[in-house]
């Protein structure tokens, strides 16, 4: 046998999802396990809006992580299209890893969520119980005991941390020994299949959304016009890019006093930015207005949803 076809019979590869509730702590796992930030997270629910692929490589194998929105009863045709992503995405991975805080017990949209695994029976199941660091020893057993009655056929429960990374190579082994065997499926090095327009999009919607409260967070989009390195030799990139909102009342807020608010939120993501194009940026916000966006599918369409 070829070396190659030897190495690999013996490496696993596939594609795990991690789904459950808004804020449980999905994409701040994904985060953790890439070793990179790929995801954007933050504490109000329904942050993320697409599905992100984050690649994690080990001598044994790679996984494909595909960090989905959190699934909830939509109350918009955006609500709608979100969960109807992350079904297409459950329909096509390896492994399902269902997330459950350990610091909320399990209720009605958790059970719904395990119930409705039923519907992918290609995909194995993995419970995880996320954010163990902020719940006590007896708050982790009761609900590892909730989550593992919700299920018969969960390959394995496994408690972690992402914050402190408490059992999360735990949870890595697991995920790979429930891969197919094969070759690695993305060139190592790749840390995720989006591209630097989308994440700077979403490095300026994540720093928009701290410190909004209601429904402003659901009512921000991001839109990039433009990204280029300029030609003067000055190591310095041109960021331009637009915050939508659905009201003026809100546009108001985002601006905030004598434009202060948006001149934060400009200085918060160009950090990121200039992380991840390794160039200093110029970045250039504009705040927009499309009045119900969420509910209106010309709108949506051009959001990329
Ligand atoms: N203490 C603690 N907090 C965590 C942990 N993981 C996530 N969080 C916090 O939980 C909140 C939600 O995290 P996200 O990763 O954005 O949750 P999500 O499930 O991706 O949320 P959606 O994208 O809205 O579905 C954030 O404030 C995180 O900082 C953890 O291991 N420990
Ligand atoms: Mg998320």
């Amino acid at each position: 046998m070829r070396e190659m076809d030897a190495m690999t019979d013996q490496t696993r590869s596939g594609f795990v999802t991690f789904v459950g509730r808004p804020n449980v702590g999905k994409s701040t796992l994904t985060n953790a396990l890439v070793g990179e930030k790929i995801a954007i997270t933050s504490e109000k629910p329904q942050t993320t809006r697409r599905a992100i692929r984050g690649i994690v490589n080990r001598p044994e194998g790679q996984l494909v992580i595909v960090d989905t929105p959190g699934i909830h009863k939509p109350r918009t045709l955006l609500g709608e299209r979100l969960n109807d992503l992350v079904d297409q995405v459950l329909g096509d991975v390896d492994v399902i890893g269902f997330c459950v805080p350990a610091t909320e017990k399990v209720g009605p949209g958790d059970r719904r969520i395990a119930a409705s695994l039923d519907g992918y029976p290609r995909a194995k199941k993995v419970a995880i119980v996320t954010k163990t660091d902020a719940a006590g020893r007896d708050e982790i057993t009761e609900r590892l005991l909730e989550v593992d009655a919700l299920r018969e056929d969960w390959a394995a429960v496994v408690p972690l941390s992402a914050l402190t990374r408490d059992q999360l190579e735990v949870l890595a082994d697991e995920l790979l020994t429930l891969m197919p065997k094969g070759p690695a499926l993305y060139a190592e090095g790749i840390t995720t299949d989006e591209s630097d327009e989308d994440r700077i999009a979403e490095m300026i919607r994540e720093a928009a959304l701290e410190g909004v409260r209601d429904e402003l967070p659901h009512s921000i989009a991001v839109i990039i016009d433009e990204v280029s390195v300029r030609e003067d030799n000055s190591n310095l990139t041109d960021v331009h890019a637009q915050i939508v909102v659905e009201r003026d009342s809100q546009k108001a807020i985002i601006i905030g006093h004598k434009g202060k608010r948006l001149r934060d939120v400009g200085a918060r993501a160009r950090v990121g930015i200039e992380e991840l194009l390794g160039t200093r940026v110029f970045l250039g916000l504009h705040v927009k207005v499309a009045k119900e966006w969420q509910r209106d599918p010309k709108q949506l369409g051009k959001l990329g949803f």
